[in-house]
């Protein structure tokens, strides 16, 4: 059972909270060791949309645990950055979409781990940014590759090399978050219509666009357009694939509103 993650389905939504509030949240080796198990233990036959979020009305994350860091070797920062860079990675791939509903603070590791996902919205009250050259560090779970990504590399490197945070408005303008929502609660009723929203989508086909997208921006485009091309062909190996266009292309009194897709 762990101690900081808590595990919530509905139907086939998964809500994963970082459950260390009197920590803000702060990521340290037993919380990215549990969210590894959560993440490995995901039963992909029926979970089509992930959020992620923070517990408390605080803090989505707020960095790494500066405690645990601050006694570190070369060694053991670079086996704490590694530990953190997995996780994260395993954020990234996993084969359905996440979604972060940044609650709070996402400073730090929490910026960093909020850009692992494939969609970042919050409430008004989060901040972000990246803090790190005031402790001494660099950013260390992606943030300096993330960030240049995600809001262009100008952006990027005022906002790390000043170590400035930023609000909700200012996340909003940069394009590093696509909505902001007043209260927490408008925030989590979002997430979950969105994240339904996604899941009654064909899956197979969600996951080969989420693949596709972050497969294609590792290579140029001509190498991109051809992943694109195989994964919209291996579409048509699928069920899914002939349920959705039989029903465009069915006569109108035999069309139904929402194709019942079944991940096959
Ligand atoms: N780590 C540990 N504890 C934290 C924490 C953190 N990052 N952030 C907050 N807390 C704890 C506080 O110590 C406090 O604990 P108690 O004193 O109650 O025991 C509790 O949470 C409540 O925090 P505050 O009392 O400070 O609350 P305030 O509302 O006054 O302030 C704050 C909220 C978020 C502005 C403030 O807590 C703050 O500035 N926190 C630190 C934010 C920050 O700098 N985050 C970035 C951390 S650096 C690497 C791998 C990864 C990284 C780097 C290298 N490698 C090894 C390669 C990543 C680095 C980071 O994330």
């Amino acid at each position: 059972m762990a101690e900081f993650i808590l595990y919530e389905t509905d139907g086939a939504v998964a809500t994963i909270t970082i459950n260390r509030p009197k920590a803000l949240n702060a990521l340290n080796s037993q919380v990215l060791d549990e969210l590894d198990a959560t993440l490995d233990a995901i039963d992909l036959d029926t979970i089509r949309c992930v959020i992620l979020t923070g517990a408390g009305e605080k803090s989505f994350v707020a960095g790494a645990d500066i405690g645990e860091m601050s006694t570190l070797t070369k060694a053991e920062g670079e086996a704490f950055g590694k530990k953190g860079n997995d996780v994260f990675r395993k954020l990234e791939t996993l084969p359905v979409p996440v979604i972060a509903a940044v609650n709070g603070f996402a400073l730090g590791g929490g910026c960093e781990i909020s850009m692992s996902c494939d969609i970042r919205i919050c409430s008004a009250n989060a901040m972000f940014g990246q803090p790190e050259v005031g402790l001494g560090i660099t950013p260390g779970f992606g943030g300096t590759q993330r960030l240049a990504r995600t809001v262009g590399v100008g952006i990027a490197k005022q906002l790390i090399y000043s170590a400035r945070n930023i609000k909700a408005e200012e996340a909003y303008r940069i394009g590093l978050v696509n909505a902001v929502h007043e209260t927490q609660e408008d925030l989590m009723a979002a997430a979950k219509k969105l994240a339904q929203t996604i899941a009654a989508n064909a899956p197979i086909a969600v996951r080969n666009c989420k693949k596709a997208i972050n497969d294609g921006l590792q290579v140029d485009i001509d190498e991109g357009l051809v992943i694109e091309e195989k994964l919209f062909g291996a579409c048509f190996e699928t069920e899914d694939q002939k349920a959705g266009m039989g029903n465009f292309l069915a006569p109108k009194e035999e069309k139904k509103k929402v194709v019942d897709f079944q991940n096959k």
